[in-house]
């Protein structure tokens, strides 16, 4: 897509937003001279201090890091047509298999199946790549009141015992920052179970995302080594209004086989007021990018800055249903949630994470998963199967089942 702004770029720039027209206005942008403190809006209480001084440290860079990037800032748009020569084509089907009679791209493919290709081009040129309607508007409408209840649910729990808080919210109380945070989920929602529905918000939706032949079941597929792919996270990323932007970074160190991939699903239409994602496409290559950006050599001698100055930026615009989708080896980061008088609103957006078993490195990121239903070695195949059950998921926590609520056993 980098070549193809470049080549379209009189015509992208006329329907390109400005980044007052994102905010709403001018006045939802961080003003340069604002102290770091008025940024973070730390809690005034609770948090260690050593934490509260990580933070502080975190929010500096990531504002530094906002003024050398954002120059040349751009929105993610999805790839139409391959860049493809038709020699490298046959070549990428000679390879998977084509010549044989079988595999990916051998005779006549199904829409899913090109669709799925020319995301995985993508993913192979970028790193990331744009997943429209992964869930419909009312599902995943749906699925966020679902989610509002299993924060309801999980805040009461840490209310009546703060040790609850590593099962519900992965990290423990002291360290709970009230703006930005993850919401470990069930594979089946906790009204669901005490209601007695089989087929609720919550497995509804993960039949549609990764069901066999849906856009995502596909391209985990594709990216993790196939079906035995590890699931890894199944999480809810909270911000709130006044979050503030994070330090770019990859969740994974870079390996050659990537061992993670991810999609974040919006549950809500995400205007850049409520805080998009921002790539840097191609960084999950180890270029020279990737390596001033992450090595602390080069934060004094300059080259890191000017590496931010000239990398080109890809930030998500996500409606609800939509899914951005990434190697997660590549550079990202969370931007702020502005205030609520700036168009700043709560954001939930549903991660999931499948593992290419492939992989041998270390991961560097701990599973997002709830504590029973982390190193069960639970596969995409074995989701699949279960969703395709009448009552996915039943059981309870720690009653011996694979699945249930996956908390602890009281
Ligand atoms: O908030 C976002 O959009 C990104 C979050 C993220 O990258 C992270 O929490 O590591």
């Amino acid at each position: 897509m980098l070549l193809l702004a470049g080549i379209l770029a009189p015509s992208l720039l006329l329907l390109r937003p400005s980044y007052k027209q994102l905010v709403g206005g001018g006045g939802g942008r961080l003003p340069l001279e604002r102290s770091v403190d008025a940024l973070l809006q730390l809690p005034e209480q609770g948090s260690g201090l050593l934490f509260q001084d990580s933070k502080k440290a975190m929010t500096a860079q990531a504002e530094h890091e906002r003024v050398l990037i954002e120059p040349n800032m751009n929105p993610i748009v999805e790839r139409k047509r391959s860049r493809k020569t038709s020699a490298q084509k046959a070549a990428a089907s000679k390879r998977s298999g084509a010549a044989k009679g079988g595999g990916f791209g051998a005779g006549r493919s199904s829409p899913m199946q090109r669709a799925t290709e020319l995301r995985c081009e993508t993913m192979a040129d970028d790193g990331v790549c744009c997943v429209p309607g992964v869930l419909t508007a009312e599902a995943a409408a749906q699925l966020r009141e679902c989610v509002s209840d299993e924060l309801r649910s999980a805040y009461a729990a840490v209310e009546d015992d703060p040790l609850n808080c590593k099962e519900r919210f992965n990290v423990p109380v002291e360290t709970m920052d009230p703006l930005r945070g993850y919401l470990l989920l069930p594979l089946r929602d906790e009204l669901s179970v005490s209601g007695g529905v089989d087929r609720g918000p919550m497995v509804s939706a993960l039949s549609k995302l990764l069901e066999r032949d849906s856009a995502l079941g596909e391209l985990f597929a594709s990216t993790c080594g196939g079906r035995t792919a590890e699931w890894y996270d199944l999480v809810a990323l909270r911000t709130e209004p006044g979050a503030a932007r994070q330090p770019l970074h990859s969740d994974t160190p870079y390996q050659k086989i990537p061992g993670l991939f991810c999609a974040f699903i919006a549950l809500q239409d995400v205007p850049f007021s409520m805080g998009s994602t921002l790539f840097v496409p191609g960084t999950h290559k180890n270029t020279k990018d990737r390596k001033a950006i992450l090595d602390l050599a080069s934060y004094s001698d300059g080259r890191r800055d000017a590496a931010l100055g000239s990398v080109e930026s890809r930030y998500t615009m996500l409606k609800a249903g939509d899914a951005a989708f990434f190697d997660m080896r590549t550079l990202h980061a969370g931007t702020a949630n502005f205030a609520a008088a700036d168009g700043g609103s709560q954001r939930l957006i549903l991660a999931l994470t499948f593992r290419n078993r492939k992989a041998t490195q270390e991961l560097g990121h701990a599973p997002n998963l709830r504590p029973n239903y982390r190193d069960r070695g639970i596969t995409l195949s074995d989701l699949q199967g279960e969703l395709l059950t009448d009552a996915p998921f039943a059981g309870l926590a720690g009653d011996g089942d694979p699945y249930g609520d996956g908390l602890a056993a009281p």
